[in-house]
């Protein structure tokens, strides 16, 4: 595994929340490790995501969104942690949206001045119709900052992503594997499967109430097949919620809305594991989680 040239590195995905970063780390490794949403601010933990190919090992780090509201506790939190990953990785590629530029992609630009091993992604290109308006975009982008490369792709359509990974490839350090072969994350199936859960109360919540939610794992066990196939994972996990009120609007009317969320979750997990999922979903209230980091770091946010 040690074979002389191989090259491994740490590479920071960065950028304002909801440009496309955890798609992206998706596309690269080639499964999903991080979840996804139409919503800013989903991811809310380090998440790293690995690419193995012969000679070459990619960690890509997957960051909450550094973003201005830092009033919360959990703000705070994400924000720390987005800052420190920046001080830890060999690499950085920062996520901007196509043909925008916002004050909050600024914000995080200028945490990155006077790096040289900055690689720019325009994500996705799939949504420009006219591509001649990218070329003025990559030029005035390239004035703000001195970029290593600028690659514009679609992390969604993973299109063009080789052209990043011969940039990445070409700067990488020596260095052996820092994970084995068969490890595609840092996080494990629990962790993904409350994260799962997350992404589809996300979904399917509106306004400020998927920022109020948290969600723990109870249990999972895997049960030795009856009969033909694999036998069933069995789930339980809990979702917190801040107030009393907010619970009536996960359980939704008659259950329904806790019902939707619970298959939907389902659904994906069958199709992740190959195998039938049970999955119990409980629903309970712990007062002002998100502005308490004591009660962060007892669920799991913490500030690493
Ligand atoms: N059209 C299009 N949408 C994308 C692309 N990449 C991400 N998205 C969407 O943008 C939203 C935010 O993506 P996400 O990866 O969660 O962003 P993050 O907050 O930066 O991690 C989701 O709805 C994605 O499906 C892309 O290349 N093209
Ligand atoms: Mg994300």
């Amino acid at each position: 595994m040690e074979a002389e040239g191989f090259r491994a590195g740490l590479i920071a995905l960065v950028g304002r929340p909801n440009v496309g970063k955890s798609t992206l780390l998706n596309a690269l490794v080639g499964r999903k490790v991080s979840i996804v949403t139409h919503k800013p601010q989903t991811t809310r933990h380090r998440i790293m995501g690995v690419r193995h190919e012969a000679g070459h090992q990619f960690v890509f780090v997957d960051t909450p969104g550094i973003h201005l509201n830092a009033k919360r506790a959990l703000n705070r939190t994400l924000n720390k942690s987005a800052q420190a990953v920046l001080d830890d990785v060999d690499l950085v590629v920062l996520v901007v949206e196509a043909l925008r530029f916002t004050e909050e992609d600024d914000h995080v630009l200028r945490r990155l001045r006077g790096r040289d091993n900055v690689v720019l992604v325009i994500n996705e290109v799939d949504q420009v119709k006219d591509k001649d308006a990218l070329l003025p975009f990559i030029a005035g982008m390239s004035e703000r900052m001195n970029f290593a490369a600028v690659v514009p792709l679609s992390a969604l359509k993973t299109r063009n992503l080789e052209p990043l990974l011969d940039e990445l490839r070409a700067r990488l350090p020596e260095s052996p594997p820092l994970f084995p072969e068969e490890q595609l994350s840092d996080r494990d199936e629990r962790f993904m499967v409350a994260e799962i859960v997350r992404e589809k109360l996300m979904e399917r919540l509106h306004e400020e109430l998927p920022y109020s939610l948290t969600v723990t794992m109870d249990q999972m066990t895997v049960e030795p097949p009856k009969g033909k196939g694999p036998g069933l994972v069995r789930i339980g996990a809990t979702i917190w919620v801040e107030r009393e009120g907010q619970k009536a609007i996960v359980i939704g009317e008659g259950g329904s809305m806790l019902r939707t969320i619970g298959r939907m979750a389902r659904e994906e997990l069958e199709t992740r594991f190959g195998r039938k999922v049970f999955l119990e979903l409980w629903v309970k209230q712990r007062e002002g989680w998100a502005d308490d980091p004591r009660q962060l770091r007892q669920l799991g946010i913490d500030e690493q």
